[in-house]
């Protein structure tokens, strides 16, 4: 039987460990010996997921056994990868994000521009009719309503609506409550430290010649973190320097209002943003409306100018 790991990206969020659990169930009945794993410590709404839901939580990923390759999930980017990887190890990709990389030989690549990489793992579970149990159900549900901030994000499509209500036949969840306590696991700043807020959701970017940061934090309560921004830039500083990014931003993002404070950490930041978003700068930081989606409505838009 061909061995695979399944993985999602370093700083795991939600989408990306339960795409990687969901895919080792699909995978396995499509043969393959799949094991899913995790790239990090995962957030306090998807560890409130899998006991809600009886789930036991991936293992970290390790060094691979010679027979074994990789599928990731919820990513491609190489700076996104886990860091023992070689990429050439690399068999599959299931992503929704913007595809990044060149291969040596074929692989297996499913990519679409859908809201979440657990819509894609569901629509593949119904494409080959291979049956989905109620926890299954739920499970692809939660990495759906997660990305998409329930159905609100840009990134969501008519797709992504119909897949949930597909999947609610089997799962029978109530997804206003579900919702509400998600986000509210979200949100929590339990154990929660200021290095761990601006690196739960961190993702490096090539843009052009430059190694740009963007860090994000959605919540549902976004005066609990904005009281710690001195200190959140202070520390998004020290990373910047540690890892000799060009740019750092960093998006507090409010779910329910649908905005975001977009933390600027320097000059250079001041003036990209300016240029890019043409918001006003007020203490540190930029206020966008309606921007809640750093994939579709950040990156892009760094990655024009900064290519240019
Ligand atoms: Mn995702």
């Amino acid at each position: 039987m061909k061995k695979v790991i399944i993985v999602g990206h370093k700083n795991p969020d939600t989408d990306s460990i339960i795409s990687a659990i969901a895919a080792q169930e699909l995978f396995s009945n499509l043969g393959f010996e799949a094991q899913a794993r995790r790239a990090g410590e995962v957030n306090n709404e998807t560890k409130f997921i899998l006991k809600k839901l009886d789930i036991v939580m991936p293992d970290l990923v390790t060094a691979l056994q010679e027979d074994e390759t990789v599928m990731l999930v919820d990513h491609n980017e190489e700076s996104q990868v886990f860091d023992q990887l070689d990429y050439n190890k690399v068999s599959h990709i299931i992503d929704h994000h913007k595809l990044a990389v060149k291969t040596e030989v074929p692989i297996f690549c499913r990519v679409e521009s859908i809201g979440s990489t657990s819509s894609l793992i569901a629509k593949m579970f119904f494409e080959r009719g291979i049956e989905l149990s109620q926890k299954t159900a739920q499970l692809l549900m939660s990495g759906i309503l997660s990305d998409t901030l329930n159905l609100t994000s840009p990134t969501t499509t008519v797709e992504d609506k119909e897949l949930l209500e597909k999947l609610n036949e089997i799962a029978e969840l109530n997804i206003d409550v579900f919702v509400t306590e998600m986000f509210e696991a979200k949100s929590s700043l339990d154990g929660i430290s200021v290095e761990d807020i601006i690196r739960i959701d961190y993702k490096s970017f090539e843009m052009g010649e430059y190694n740009v940061g963007v860090g994000t934090w959605e919540t549902t309560m976004p005066e609990s973190v904005s009281t710690k921004k001195a200190e959140i830039i202070q520390a998004l500083i020290r990373e910047k320097e540690a890892v000799k990014l060009d740019y750092v931003f960093f998006m507090v993002v409010d779910i329910l209002k649908q905005n975001c404070q977009l933390y600027l950490v320097g000059e250079k930041e001041q003036e990209l943003a300016v240029k890019v978003f043409a918001g006003k700068i007020n203490d540190d930081e930029m206020f966008l409306p309606g921007v809640v989606s750093r994939k579709k409505q950040i990156v892009p838009q760094l990655t024009e100018m900064l290519s240019k």
